[in-house]
């Protein structure tokens, strides 16, 4: 590929929304498996087996695809226009990670990504496949060797010029193209992220064990929040941001540019009271197109319950109480959580005499007989 050709890629990119290009050789992450496999292998992954599949594509491209040649790693910005954090702690309201709070990425992104894809075969042949999230690809790793950031303490890519809120997306090409340098790192002495992590959850710098992750525990674990974990949770109720809020070259992030994901009104700061009111129908419609709709309404009322748990405000035991009669156990469970923090001990112990008659779930069971 001609230079020319490597300046309309970027330009393309960034027409079509993209805030950072960068293009690697599909043995830019070689050695990256030893990483993999310490990770899985200390069971870090947690219930994500999916992760565990196909260790052998996921740590190379040329697994995943033999006739790839290049790598093109895309990001797009989608800074916030507050501080994430200010939410934390706020009566009777939830908290929702920033990248929760607009449109579905990975519905934004895919389509933009075939689009430059089908540009690129236009200009200059080749095949390609493009990939965002979901697919056997490590991503962060590419990303770094595309010269688009490092992979910072807590793990992510951070960019100096945009600094930790950028998603990643992937084109795999057939076509040889020139490469980009890799780019070192710069966390230095820093340990912020590590230090700011609710969970502690990074078991060394560089190194997280996704098992106490706010994340995975609010979206990717389909069971009961951990008894360990429900206080450090407080109000938030899908994803965390601390450990990329807390960066320092955050300093240099822009608001993204991306009107689809910016944070929708609504999902700022909803109460609690409001969301623990969701039935299915009521669910689907408010998050229609918003990733939250992967986890159901089931698993995100646990999460509500939690926060509910976490807010000492005696007005949502109303929901609390009702939810305990919830017809699914992992609300049910939940529900009766948040009621141990709310009520005084006496009250509790009525309700949970009331409940246990004809409560049938073991693991509900033992949330009543917990306290
Ligand atoms: C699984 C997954 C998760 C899991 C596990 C996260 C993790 N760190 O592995 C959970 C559910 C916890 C999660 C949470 C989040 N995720 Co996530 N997740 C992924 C996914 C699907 C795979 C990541 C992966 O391969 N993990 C496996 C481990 C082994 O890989 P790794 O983190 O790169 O591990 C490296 C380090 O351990 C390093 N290492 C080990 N020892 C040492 C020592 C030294 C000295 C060094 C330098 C490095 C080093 O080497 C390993 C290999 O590179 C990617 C998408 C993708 N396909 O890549 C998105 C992805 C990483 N997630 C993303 C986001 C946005 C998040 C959240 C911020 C969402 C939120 N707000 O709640 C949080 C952040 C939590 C965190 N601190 O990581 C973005 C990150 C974008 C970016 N700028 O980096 C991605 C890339 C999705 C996307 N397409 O944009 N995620
Ligand atoms: S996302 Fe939250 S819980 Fe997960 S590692 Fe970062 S600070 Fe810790
Ligand atoms: S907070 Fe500090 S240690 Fe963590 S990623 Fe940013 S610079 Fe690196």
């Amino acid at each position: 590929m001609s230079e020319s050709l490597s300046d309309s890629l970027r330009a393309q990119a960034g027409a079509l929304g993209f805030d950072a290009v960068g293009v690697c050789g599909v043995d830019a992450i070689e050695g990256i498996s030893k990483r993999l496999d310490a990770f899985l292998d200390a069971g870090l992954h947690g219930d994500m087996d999916w992760l565990a599949n196909h260790r052998d594509r996921r740590a190379d491209p040329r697994v995943l695809w033999p006739q790839a040649r290049s790598v093109i790693m895309l990001g797009m910005n989608y800074g916030p226009d507050a501080d994430p954090r200010a939410i934390l702690g706020a009566h009777g309201q939830g908290a929702i990670s920033v990248y929760a709070q607009g449109d579905d990425y990975h519905e934004l992104i895919k389509p933009r990504l075939k689009q430059l894809a089908r540009w690129l075969i236009a200009q200059a042949g080749g095949d390609v496949k493009v990939f965002v999230d979901t697919a056997p690809v490590m991503e962060k790793p590419l990303a770094a060797a595309a010269g688009l950031g490092w992979q910072g303490k807590h793990s992510n890519l951070v960019s100096r010029e945009l600094g930790s809120w950028l998603f990643l997306g992937a084109i795999f090409s057939t076509l040889e193209l020139p490469r980009d340098t890799p780019e070192i790192d710069h966390c230095g002495s820093c340990r912020a992220c590590l230090d700011a992590c609710p969970t502690d959850a990074f078991v060394a710098p560089y190194r997280l064990d996704a098992r106490r992750c706010i994340s995975y525990l609010t979206i990717e674990n389909k069971a009961a929040i951990p008894r360990e974990f429900r206080r450090a949770i407080g109000n938030r109720i899908y994803g965390c941001d601390d450990c990329l809020a807390v960066c320092p070259w955050n300093k240099f992030a822009a608001v993204g540019r991306e009107t689809k994901l910016a944070a929708r009104e609504a999902l700022r700061a909803p109460s609690l009271a409001d969301l623990a009111r969701l039935d299915d129908a009521a669910f689907r419609a408010l998050f229609a197109k918003s990733p939250i709709k992967r986890i159901g309404r089931d698993r995100f009322l646990r999460n509500v319950l939690i926060a509910i748990g976490n807010s000492g405000d005696a007005s949502l035991v109303a929901e609390a109480e009702r939810l305990a009669s919830d017809d699914n156990p992992l609300v049910r469970g939940a529900a009766v959580w948040a009621l141990s923090q709310l009520l005084a001990a006496e009250r509790f112990t009525s309700l949970a005499t009331h409940h246990l008659a004809h409560e049938h779930d073991d693991a509900v069971r033992a949330e009543w007989q917990h306290n």
